[in-house]
């Protein structure tokens, strides 16, 4: 089962239909070339929007408990597939076996999530100021929901967002990162396993679009398309927040991070090494929630640091296949010149960099490996407000925590946070109005690796969008008021009299 045909196989692809067309899949483990996958053109695109629009107003009317059950079934493909999909995830997206299968995993849980979820899209039941009337909320379908997402959580954050909108009653479309279209093709593959276990699900309910930037414009500028949730940089959410908008189209970003743990002085440091070193290096450094700073008190930045140096000097780097490594490649070659980039910026800006050189060229001449790096900062300069999608770890020192505070928060991006300490005002501190101003905000565990069953997302440059647990279920439809009069007069609001 180990060659990529046979994993595309078992998860019912047939690897002969992914020849002859102009996208070329690489795995960035080697350089070579898994597949040529064909693209949908602007008018297929369209095409797939209406078959969706159409599935969508059939969709609406299925009981939601109903609906559940087609995530219940998504969920148990996917419990079925979760070894082969976790591999393709490694082959396609370069992470480590472990983080591919946790990627698998995540979508499972948003499965669930939506099966309990499917009983409980609850509105409110509101007190009336007018005798033998009565108010309440009622949550109804958008329609069609767009999805954008990155290669770098090519499975989980499309299970976010169309676990969701597909238990709210809404069909969804999926623009997947141009370097990740054949775990998306196996999403598809799956779920048309799980509609058809189903039987009744409307045709076109979900509908994927393989391509560049054209059929992305076609989603985001499409009428029909009623939300479009965008994962990715910075730079696309300025793009597409605004065309959206212009068209009065909801939007759900979920754009750039520049997480930070803070390290007070009464830290357990053996704990808050371990959760560095995962949130810096896990997934080579190329998560949104990636440990990019650390803010560390004078008193155990030494102990610390040399925790840190020890434990990168000594993780494996290679092929993410062979569970023995622990950081994989990046993505690809752009990846490795922008982190060079940023390397040399730290260094102009007064940084003492370790780390960030290439690795395992001779063995992998078409991709792109690297030692983590670890840059001693002067302080929050430039470079470190940055997002750069590598492991790059910036780290600064601070004496007062009110400095800790302001440094965490002094950057464009508010996603994820965390503070190791073991004092309680320090943790409330950061946990209350005046501490972190990100949309994650963690004691004594890193800033990636969360849970489904919160709402994921995060405030400023991050775009302020929540997906995933808690009510970000809400995202996906709309709110009626209604107001019932069961009198057998006509009170007007507010006490006007009109007329009478
Ligand atoms: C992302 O990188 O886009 O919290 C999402 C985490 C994961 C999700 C990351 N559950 O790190």
């Amino acid at each position: 089962m180990d060659t990529p045909q046979d994993i595309l196989r078992a998860l019912g692809l047939n690897p002969d239909t992914l020849t002859g067309g102009t996208l070329v899949a690489r795995s960035p483990i080697d350089g070579a070339e898994l597949a040529r996958v064909h693209e949908h053109t602007v008018a297929q695109a369209h095409a797939a929007i209406t078959r969706a629009r159409q599935a969508s107003l059939a969709w609406r009317d299925v009981p939601a408990p109903r609906r559940g059950e087609l995530l219940r079934l998504l969920g148990e493909t996917l419990r079925q597939h979760k070894h082969e999909l976790g591999r393709l995830v490694s082959l396609e997206a370069g992470k480590i076996l472990a983080e591919g299968e946790g990627e698998v995993q995540e979508m499972i849980d948003i499965c669930d999530f939506a099966v309990g979820l499917s009983r409980q899209l609850y509105g409110l039941t509101i007190a009336s100021e007018r005798p033998g009337h009565r108010m309440m909320e009622t949550w109804h379908p958008l329609g069609v929901v767009g999805v954008i997402s990155a290669f770098n959580f090519p499975v989980a954050v499309w299970s976010w967002n169309a676990a969701l909108a597909l238990v709210c009653g809404n069909a969804v479309v999926w623009k997947p990162s141009e370097k990740t279209p054949l775990t998306a093709l196996a999403c598809q593959a799956l779920f048309a396993q799980a509609a058809q276990r189903f039987g009744d699900a409307p045709a076109g309910l979900s509908e994927v679009l393989i391509g560049g930037r054209d059929v992305g414009e076609a989603l985001v500028d499409s009428h029909a398309v009623a939300l479009v949730s965008a994962t990715g940089s910075t730079r696309m959410g300025r793009q597409v927040g605004p065309r959206v908008a212009q068209r009065f189209g909801r939007v759900l970003l979920e754009l750039g991070g520049n997480n930070a743990i803070i390290v007070g002085p009464t830290a357990d440091l053996d704990m808050a090494a371990r959760g560095i070193v995962f949130g810096a290096i896990g997934t080579a450094g190329q998560r949104c929630t990636t440990t990019r700073r650390l803010i560390v008190h004078e008193s155990v930045a030494n102990d610390l640091l040399q925790r840190l140096h020890k434990a990168y000097a000594s993780a494996p780097i290679g092929n993410p296949l062979d569970g023995k490594n622990l950081v994989g490649p990046l993505i690809d070659r752009a990846s490795f010149d922008a982190m060079q980039a940023s390397l040399k910026a730290a260094a102009e800006q007064g940084g003492k960099v370790t780390g960030g050189e290439r690795v395992l060229a001779d063995q992998y001449p078409d991709a792109w490996y690297v030692r983590p790096a670890i840059a001693e900062m002067p302080g929050q300069t430039d470079v470190v407000c940055h997002e750069t999608f590598a492991p790059i770890l910036y780290v600064m020192r601070y004496t007062d925590f009110s400095q800790a505070l302001a440094l965490q928060n002094g950057v464009p991006q508010g996603l994820s946070s965390a503070i190791f300490t073991n004092d309680l005002r320090e943790a409330e501190t950061f946990l209350s109005a005046s501490g972190s101003d990100c949309g994650i905000a963690n004691v004594n565990i890193g800033t990636s690796g969360a849970e489904i069953g919160g709402a994921f997302g995060g405030e400023k440059e991050t775009g302020g969008g929540r997906e995933s647990g808690s009510d970000a279920w809400r995202n996906y439809m709309r709110r009626a008021t209604n107001t019932i009069n069961y009198s057998r007069n006509l009170p007007l609001a507010q006490g006007i009299k009109f007329g009478e």
